[in-house]
């Protein structure tokens, strides 16, 4: 047995990769530049978690800063946080940091959880899941020199994948993140590409066949204290208004269903509505809320103005084909109801289901324009490894650069061509974000209805117009041939005690040519 080896841990550092890192432009400081630029919540969380174990702890985020290599490239242990569409990045920030440091680099969040088998040969180890307490546990098992073999790690020892088992959720999750933590965050607080957000909750009952948030986060669902969550919407308003009032005074409740533990729900609405907090609120909801008279209620008298439903198709096949427990009739009626009690509606859609055809586009913007739908968020159907979806679709994938996984069609669709599909995307947002639509809100809406349609008018004309440039990639891919082969994999070992992590051999690629790499992106 080796004799146990005590190691440094005096400083950590967290890395958000951006799939198209942050850079200062006068349009940026009004308008989203293709996406609101929030650094992450989770990382955050975890910093400010792991602060109480090593005060010297920072995050930097690529949404809003550059990263300060000379700041991070002595840390003792650098953590790395990616969803799908932000995977390759990552990798490329994890070569980066082992190769020129001595640092341990750790991968985590939604899409190296669930792939796992991908994420480990670009890291020494992955934390799996939510690690807010597993993290604790990892950093202080690798500063005494213990094993990392508590559940929940996954690295690779030799030819094989070592997966150390399945990990409960963790059981405290009222903690609120110290927003101070980010790199430049303080600086950014008045740009209107940053909003204000709060997560309430954890976990959704459903099971919708293309849902990746539903598999890392699990069925059972959490709700942190009303009291927690009043303190967390406090201070990050305070966070948010530090250097002076914003534009616009409306803060997110990111939950993917806030409204599913219907009697918590309320109680956090009533917690809201007994503050002093005069902010306006917005929240993701599913379409039974919109059916809910004493929540509707509730909601208004709390400060909402906004619901965003996912509603993702307009046929019930779709529905019933994806799992989706819903039908046209429940979506129409729900809206009505929601507006009836005085909120806006913003719509979630999806383009790209096996019975979509040409003129799916048109139908959705009319769908949208006479629903009186305030704002919309159109994406291709994406498929992420780990959905049920993506089991059923893989073999139609057009390529696998997860960097093109934020709504861009990257698969063949059953009954139109990609360039199709990628033109009635196009078109549905170009019609409904039409300038026609811009002038009639300019002269007609009010107060912040005025503000965000046209943020978001410029915000989607830039979406509409990369897509656009990616449809001409599209139109000279050959009619569908043969799958994608499917990725080399070592075997998984579970559970086993560990082995020292893997290094890989250092380069000569200096800090300066990574940032060279950033302008690329
Ligand atoms: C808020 C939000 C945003 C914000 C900010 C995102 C951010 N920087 O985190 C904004 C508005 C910018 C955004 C934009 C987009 N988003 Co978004 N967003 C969300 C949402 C609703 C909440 C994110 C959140 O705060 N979660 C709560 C925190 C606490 O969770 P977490 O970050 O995952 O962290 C926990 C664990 O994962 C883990 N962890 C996380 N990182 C790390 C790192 C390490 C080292 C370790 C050990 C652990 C660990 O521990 C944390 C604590 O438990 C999620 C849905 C969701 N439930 O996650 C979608 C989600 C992330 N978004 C998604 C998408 C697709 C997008 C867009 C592409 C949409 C679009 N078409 O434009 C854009 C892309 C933007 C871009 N950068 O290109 C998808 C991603 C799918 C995927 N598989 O990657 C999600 C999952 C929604 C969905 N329904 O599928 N989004
Ligand atoms: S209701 Fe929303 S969060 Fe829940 S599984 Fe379906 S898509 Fe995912």
């Amino acid at each position: 047995m080796q004799p146990i080896q005590p190691r440094q841990l005096g400083k950590v550092r967290f890395l958000e990769p951006g799939n198209r890192p942050y850079r200062r432009s006068l349009r940026n400081l009004f308008t989203y530049d293709r996406y609101i630029r929030n650094p992450s919540l989770g990382l955050t969380l975890l910093a400010t978690v792991v602060k109480d174990l090593v005060p010297d702890t920072l995050v930097y985020s690529e949404s809003i800063s550059r990263i300060e290599w000379d700041d991070v490239l002595d840390a003792d242990v650098v953590f790395i946080g990616a969803f799908t569409f932000a995977a390759p990045r990552a990798y490329e920030l994890a070569t980066f940091v082992t190769q020129h440091s001595d640092a341990v680099v750790v991968l985590g969040g939604l899409h190296p959880s669930l792939n796992f088998t991908e994420a480990v040969h670009h890291a020494d180890y992955v934390i799996l899941g939510e690690a807010d307490e597993s993290i604790l546990d990892f950093l202080s098992a690798w500063r005494d020199g213990r094993p990392i073999d508590f559940p929940g790690v996954a690295y690779i020892d030799g030819d094989v994948i070592v997966h150390t088992g399945d990990r409960a959720a963790p059981t405290d999750i009222e903690r609120s993140p110290d927003h101070t933590l980010v790199h430049r965050y303080s600086q950014m607080v008045r740009n209107n590409t940053l909003w204000p957000q709060v997560l309430a909750s954890r976990g959704c009952p459903y099971r919708c066949d293309y849902c990746a948030v539903v598999r890392h986060w699990g069925n059972k669902i959490r709700g942190r204290s009303p009291e927690a969550v009043v303190a967390d919407i406090k201070s990050t308003i305070a966070f948010y208004e530090q250097n002076g009032p914003r534009l616009a005074r409306l803060l997110w409740i990111v939950d993917d269903n806030f409204f599913a533990l219907r009697t918590w729900a309320k109680e956090v609405l009533q917690a809201i509505i007994d503050s002093d907090i005069d902010w306006a609120f917005t929240a993701q909801a599913r379409w039974e809320v919109g059916l809910d008279d004493e929540m509707l209620d509730l909601l208004q008298r709390a400060g909402f103005t906004e619901l965003a439903i996912g509603i993702e198709f307009l046929e019930d096949e779709a529905f019933e084909t994806y799992n989706k427990t819903c039908t046209t009739d429940d979506i129409m009626r729900a809206i009505a109801n929601i507006q009836r009690h005085g909120m806006n509606v913003r719509g979630l859609f999806i383009l790209g289901a096996d019975n979509h055809t040409r003129g799916v586009g048109a139908r959705l913007a009319e769908f949208v324009i006479a629903n009186g739908l305030r704002g919309m968020l159109v994406q291709s159907m994406y498929f992420i490894p780990g959905t049920p979806v993506y089991d059923t679709h893989k073999g139609r994938l057009i390529h696998r650069d997860w960097s093109k996984f934020t709504g861009n069609v990257v698969h063949y669709p059953t009954l139109m061509t990609p360039y199709e599909l990628n033109q009635e995307l196009v078109q549905a947002s170009r019609t409904v974000y039409s300038y026609r639509r811009l002038i009639h809100s300019l002269l007609h809406d009010r107060g912040l209805n005025r503000v965000l349609f046209a943020g978001e008018f410029f915000w989607q004309r830039s979406v509409a117009a990369d897509r656009a440039r990616e449809g001409r990639l599209l139109k000279d891919l050959p009619a569908q041939t043969a799958p994608l082969p499917d990725p080399v994999e070592l075997p998984v070992r579970r559970p086993q005690p560990l082995g020292p992590p893997r290094r890989r051999a250092r380069s000569s690629r200096t800090a300066a040519a990574l940032d060279v790499a950033d302008a690329t992106l």
